[in-house]
Order: C-alpha cells, then structure tokens, then sequence
C-alpha cells in the first residue's frame, strides 16, 4: 500500500506472496478507492423510530445502548430470540469474538453466516466425504496437475488470478474440462466443455465414475488402503446407465467417455468447483460426487491433485474454522459432538452443558423464525442480506418484524442498513489488524496502513465491547486482536489437524503461514493434509509410481469415504407455466451489492448496468431485441430487466447478475425472484435454479 498523508494512494500486488504472487483483478487494483471514499460509514448513527431519519451518536453511547437493548430482549424473551449473522469479509478475530459471545454468553446458537449462501455445501460435503472441512491441497498443484475439471465456477471472472495459473500450466500441455450451463469465458479456454443442463451435474459426476469402473480405470490400491465404502458404491454404479445419464444431462456420450478417459489417464487431476456445484439443494452430495471420484482415482493428498472447491470471500475459510455457521464451534468443532462442546466449555470458561447441541436450521430458516416473531434482534456485521439472500421480501418482513436491528458496516448506505435501528462504523482491512484464512489454509496478516475512517473501529473490537458492557466483560478483555489470535491457538484440534499453536502475530508479519503450524514448526507452508507423517512431505520430487506416504483421514476408522448419491434434479424444475431457468451470479468487475465496487468509476465503466442475458432463439420466439426491458416472472414476485440477446445462454436459460439492489440504478433485484428451498444437509439455497417466465415489455416502468 502507497501512503500519502495519512491516505491510502495506491496499491500494488505482492510478489512474494504465494496466493497470488503479485497478480492482483481489477477489484483488487482498486481496492484503495473505496477505502478513502466519502460514503463510508465514519459513524456511529440510530433511529427513533423505525422510518426515521439516521441520527449520529458517539461510539460510546451507542455501544451502552446496544447493550442495554440485546439484555432487555434476552430478558423478555431468551438467548434464542437473538441472533447473529456475520461473514467471511470481517477478520478471524471478529468471528471468533461473534461465536465466542453467540454461543458461549448470550447462549444461542442462533448465528449463521453469509458462507450458508456460498461454501456451506462444500463444508458439509467434505466433513462427510473426508472427516474434516477444507481441500486437501493447495494452490502450487496447479502448478503440477495435468488436468483441471472446473465445474460450476466461472473462474475467469470469479477467480481471474488463479485462473491465470491455471492457463499458465495450460501452457506446459495440461487439459481443462469446464462444466456449465453457460459458455462462459472460462468455458472458452476448456479442451472439452460440457455445457450441461442446470441442477443436473451429479448424473454426469456418477456416470464420469461408472465409465472409469468399467473401464478399468479406478484406483485400487489406493481404495483399498485409504478408503471405505467401494462395494457399495459399485453397486450403486452399477444401477446407473450413460443412456440415462446422457437424457438427464443433455450431454452427448462421447464427451462424457472423453471426461472419463482423461481423468481416468492422470492421478494428477484437480478439480475446481465454486457455486455452479455449491447452491443447489443438491450442493452437499455435489461435493460428495466429487470426492468419490479423486478417491476412485487415488486423486488426492497427493502433488497436482485434489478435490479443490474455491472458496469465495477472503476468509470465509477462516470463518468455517471458526465455527460461525450453525453448530461450529473453533478450531473445526462442533456443538453436536459432547466432547467438543466440553473443550470449548472449559476453554472459555463456562459451565458445563452452558453449549447446546440443537441446529436451528441455517440462514433462510433464521430469517424465517424472525418473519414470525420468534426472533427479536438481529446484529449483522458485514453482509447485505436483504440484496444477498434469496426470495428477498421474506428478509425484508424478517428485518421488519425484529424488534431491534444492529447493522455494522463500513458503508453508509446499503440495502440492510435502511432496516437498521443501530448502525455501527467497522474499519476495513487497511485500517486495523486481523488474521484472513484463504481456500488453502493461508493465514494472511492484514496490517494496519491508516487510521480508520472517521470514528470507525475494527470490528473485532466493537463486538468485544458490546460484549463487555453486557456484563460479560472478563471473558471479553482484549487490548489487541493479536491477544485475540493467542486465545484462538488454544483451539488446536488433534481430530482434524488443525492448528496454529506455531504461529503468531510476529511470524505473520514476515510473511504468510499455511496451517497446520504445530509449536516450533520453522515451514511457512504445509501444502497436503492427512499425510500421517507430515514431516515427510518431500513436495515437487514425487515420482510417479511412488509408494503412497500414509494417510490418516479425520474420520473413525482414519479412511475417507464413497458416498453413494443419486441425483435428483433442482427443487423447482421448470413448467409450461414457468419454462425458463434463472441462474444468477457475478460479472468480473464488481463484487456482490457493489458497496465497494460500485464506487469505482473504473469497474462501473466495465460493467455499467443490470441485464437477463436470454439465448437468441428464445429472444426471437418472445420478439425480443437488444436493450427490450421484459418482466421476469417467478412463483414469489417479478421485476424488469433490460435483455441482452447471448449465446453463452443454452435455450431454456436464462442469466442475470446478482450486484444491482436498491442503492444503485436501476433499483432491481434478482433476489426478488430467486426461490429460498435448501439443500437439507448444508441448508445452502438454490441461487442457480428458479422457474420464471419472461414477458416482454415495451415500455421501461422506470
Ligand atoms: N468478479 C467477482 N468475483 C468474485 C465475486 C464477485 O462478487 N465478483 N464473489 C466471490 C464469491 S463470494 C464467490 S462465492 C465466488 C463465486 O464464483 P463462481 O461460482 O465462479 O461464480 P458464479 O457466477 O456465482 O457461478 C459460477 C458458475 O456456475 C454456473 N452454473 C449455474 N448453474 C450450474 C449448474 O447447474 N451446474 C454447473 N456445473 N454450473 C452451473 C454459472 O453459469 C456460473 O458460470 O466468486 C468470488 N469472486
Ligand atoms: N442471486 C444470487 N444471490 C447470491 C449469490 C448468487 O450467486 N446469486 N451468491 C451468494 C454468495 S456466494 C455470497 S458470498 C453472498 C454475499 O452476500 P453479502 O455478504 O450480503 O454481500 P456483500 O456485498 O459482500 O456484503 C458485504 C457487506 O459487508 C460490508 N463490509 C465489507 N467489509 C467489511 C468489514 O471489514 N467490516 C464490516 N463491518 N463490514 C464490511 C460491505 O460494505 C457490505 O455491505 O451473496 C449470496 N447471494
Ligand atoms: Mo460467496
């Protein structure tokens, strides 16, 4: 970061930093644009009443306040009429802190996240699949894989910096599948790409594994020694038929045997999953139908291999290990499990059976109980729900119907803070100290360059002094965040690895560290997990043929498990009423509700304006031309949209951005229509597959 009179002027990638290596998006480019600029939030504000105007109020008073209100409602009503919802753009320490005062003082396990709309599937799948959250491996085997199957992730717009590792090895002679139902421009640099057909990928993964079965082409030595449930996976296999597969996915034969053949042809196969696979009420079994086939293959734990779901914000990765969703608990725990709830018990020290072990259903059904009156309050802290979550008017009602909304954001105006009672100024990431985990275990250091705006504070801080004004102030006494990250080491799990006992702030300010960092530990990096003996990892000199190093999975028996998952399709499938399928998600200049990117006249200049994107033939069929505002229609609401004739759209789809709310023109949101059934495991809704009819209307309704 460039700092001139106290001000953020420039920023400029790292070269020595190993997740990037210096590259940086136009996102990141820009980054220092919205930190300096004159709509953030530099102060504490309240209403009186509900439509209100925003009065300002000293950090101070507002913090007593707060306080006084989250005890009144615990009072009347109980610790689960509170709730959280935070998110994996705050530090490590603030989400530790927000779990830490959920579950362990107020006593509810009423906090969710925004990873439920993002990694929740991939989380619940590989705790399934593998006995532990997180991919295996990491980034420098792209370096080393000889083939990427990319399914559901539109890396080159979503994760452009890693994408152009990935084309760089392309280079070297490696061969990318993609799989969607968009060409996308991820899809344009595929060897193969199998535009298939929406909500229908775990056909294709069970037929992709049926053909390498029969073929030959599986793995045994390694199912043997480092799996269980082979059998019954073949005779599930064996159920299945490529007719069948063909018909459910669109997908002609040949392409899925030459999906087989190649992955079939290499132990040194990645594969790269983000939301295509993630939001769909089928998300969790996606992950499982991915980690049958590394295990099948012996692709996994092993250099140039892996099961790698690309995580989405910058430390939703830490905010899983930190337990912020649902049941989790620190250090990859879990208030379902008696032992784990024990651990954390004494660790903050609580009496016991204060933790409860009940799940109460994720962010959709949070925002539910709230809709009906059993939630009270609610304190968001870095998350646009009402633009973010699906079928968006029962998060309206929901913020509606709460007695008491706290927001804390860095931005003034967002579509959330305009339901706020209490709003709360957080400093961003140059402006205060906290840990960011990325998708392979890289713990970054987020060091202090300015002051924060105006009256802002880390966010860590304001949670622990809302807590400590609740009364709770001897186990919220910090001075810093790094005594924070001191206490987050005691959360060392032997059951899963994970570990920072090694680290600290010290070493991190020298440079990253990739968990695990046992105590004494002198490596920066720890690239393969679940390898028993961890100081063997001799990487980069592994010579094809060589013997397995031993693996120990975090499960029961130490084998990673064959899941059988049949596939079933999205939960609304289309009708002749409503015959087109709504996938939603990102341009590659702007990042979600555009509180940040929206500011930067560069990225709006990029990507200017909303549109549905509608496959040609379809548009003829409706009359529709270029720029033609039509109504999207589904079972819960419509909007207009301005059209935009693409072929990157199969016939029966159609696409549109998630970034255009209520504070930028034209004031549409897609989350109007989007439908809010879950996957029943992850509770991560279906954002890539609604029913909605398009009618094209003439004249633009302003
Ligand atoms: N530019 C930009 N980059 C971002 C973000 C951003 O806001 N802007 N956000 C970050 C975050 S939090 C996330 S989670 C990631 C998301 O990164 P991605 O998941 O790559 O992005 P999306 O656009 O949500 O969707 C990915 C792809 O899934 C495809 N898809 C839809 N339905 C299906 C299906 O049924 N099967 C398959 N195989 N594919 C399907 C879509 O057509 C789309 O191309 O991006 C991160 N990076
Ligand atoms: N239709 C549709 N909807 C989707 C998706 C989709 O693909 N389609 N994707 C889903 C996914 S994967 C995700 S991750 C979510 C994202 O959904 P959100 O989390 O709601 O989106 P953001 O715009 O990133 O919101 C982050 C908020 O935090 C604020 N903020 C940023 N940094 C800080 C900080 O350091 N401290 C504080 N206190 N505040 C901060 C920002 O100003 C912003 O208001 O959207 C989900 N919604
Ligand atoms: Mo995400």
């Amino acid at each position: 970061m460039e700092v001139e009179s106290g001000k953020i002027v420039d920023v400029k990638g790292d070269k020595y930093h190993p997740a990037n290596f210096g590259r940086l998006c136009t996102k990141g480019k820009t980054s220092f644009q919205a930190l300096n600029h004159e709509t953030r939030l530099g102060k504490a504000h309240f209403r009186k009443v509900r439509e209100g105007p925003l009065l300002d109020v000293d950090m101070e008073s507002a913090i007593k306040t707060t306080a006084e209100r989250l005890l009144d409602l615990l009072d009347r009503h109980g610790p689960d009429a509170l709730s959280l919802y935070v998110s994996g753009q705050i530090s490590l320490e603030a989400q530790y802190l927000a779990n830490k005062l959920a579950k362990g003082f107020i006593r509810t396990n009423q906090i969710e996240s925004n990873s439920r709309l993002c990694m929740a599937s991939a989380g619940a799948g590989y705790k399934l699949s593998l006995g532990a959250d997180g991919p295996p491996g990491s980034y420098e085997d792209f370096d080393q894989a000889d083939l990427f199957f990319v399914i559901g992730s539109n890396m080159a717009e979503c994760h452009p910096v890693l994408f152009r590792r990935m084309m760089d090895r392309k280079k070297s002679g490696a061969r990318i599948i993609v799989v969607d139902p968009r060409r996308t421009p991820t899809a344009e640099k595929a060897d193969l790409f199998l535009q298939i057909k929406s909500g229908t990928d775990l056909a294709l993964i069970n037929g992709i594994l049926l053909q390498l079965m029969k073929n030959d082409r599986v793995d045994t030595g390694f199912i043997e020694a480092h799996t269980e449930g082979w059998d019954s996976m073949r005779a599930f296999l064996w159920n299945y038929s490529l007719e069948e597969v063909t018909e459910v996915t669109g997908l002609r034969a040949e392409n899925i045997a030459t999906a087989a053949e190649w992955i079939g042809s290499t132990s040194r196969w990645i594969s790269c999953w983000t939301m295509g696979l993630n939001q769909s009420t089928q998300g969790t079994f996606n992950t499982n139908g991915i980690c049958n086939l590394h295990l099948a293959t012996g692709a996994i734990c092993r250099p140039g291999s892996g099961p790698f779901s690309l995580t989405g914000q910058p430390n939703a990765m830490g905010g899983r290990e930190m337990g912020y969703m649902g049941l989790g608990l620190p250090g990859q725990r879990s208030a379902d499990s008696e032992e784990d709830r024990i651990f954390v018990e004494k660790a903050w020290g609580l009496n016991p059976r204060t933790l409860k072990g009940s799940f109460l259903g994720g962010a959709v059904a949070m925002f539910d109980s709230m809709a009906s009156g059993e939630i009270k309050g609610c304190w968001i802290i870095g998350s646009n729900p009402i633009a973010s979550m699906p079928n968006r008017s029962q998060v309206i009602k929901a913020l509606q119907t709460a007695e008491l909304v706290i927001v804390q954001d860095a931005f003034l105006e967002t579509e959330t803070a305009s339901f706020a009672d209490i709003l709360f100024p957080g400093a961003l990431w140059a402006e205060a100290e906290g840990v960011m985990v990325n998708s392979e275990r890289n713990m970054t250091l987020m060091q202090k360059a300015v002051e924060p705006y105006g009256e802002a504070l880390p966010d860590w801080m304001i949670v622990s002094r809302i807590a400590a004004e609740m009364g709770f102030g001897k186990a919220f006494h910090y001075g810093s965040a790094e005594e924070v990250f001191e206490e987050i080491k005691g959360f060392y799990n032997p059951l899963t690895g994970y570990d920072l006992r090694g680290a600290s702030y010290a070493r991190l300010k020298v440079g990253p560290l990739q968990w695990p960092c046992p105590p004494n530990d002198q490596a920066t990096r720890h690239p393969i997990r679940y390898i028993a003996d961890d100081s063997s990892q001799k990487l980069g000199v592994e010579e094809e043929g060589l013997a397995y190093p031993s693996l120990v999975f975090p499960t029961a028996s130490g084998k990673a498990r064959f899941l059988p998952r049949p596939h079933q399709g999205p939960a609304e499938p289309v009708s002749p009423e409503y015959p087109f399928v709504l996938n939603t998600g990102r341009l590659p200049h702007h990042w979600h509700t555009m509180t940040k990117t929206g500011k930067i006249p560069l990225l709006n200049k990029l990507n200017p304006s909303p549109f549905v994107a509608i496959n040609p033939e379809d548009a003829d069929r409706l009359g529709i031309v270029d720029g033609d505002w039509v109504k999207i229609i589904s079972r819960r609401a419509q909007l207009t949209l301005p059209a935009k004739r693409s072929d990157r759209v199969m016939l029966g789809n159609c696409w549109a951005p998630l970034h255009w709310n209520d504070c930028y023109p034209p004031w549409r949101s897609i989350n109007a229509v989007t439908h809010n059934k879950t996957d029943p495991i992850s509770r991560e809704p279906e954002f890539k597959a609604s029913a909605v009819q398009i009618v094209l209307q003439k004249a633009c309704q302003g």
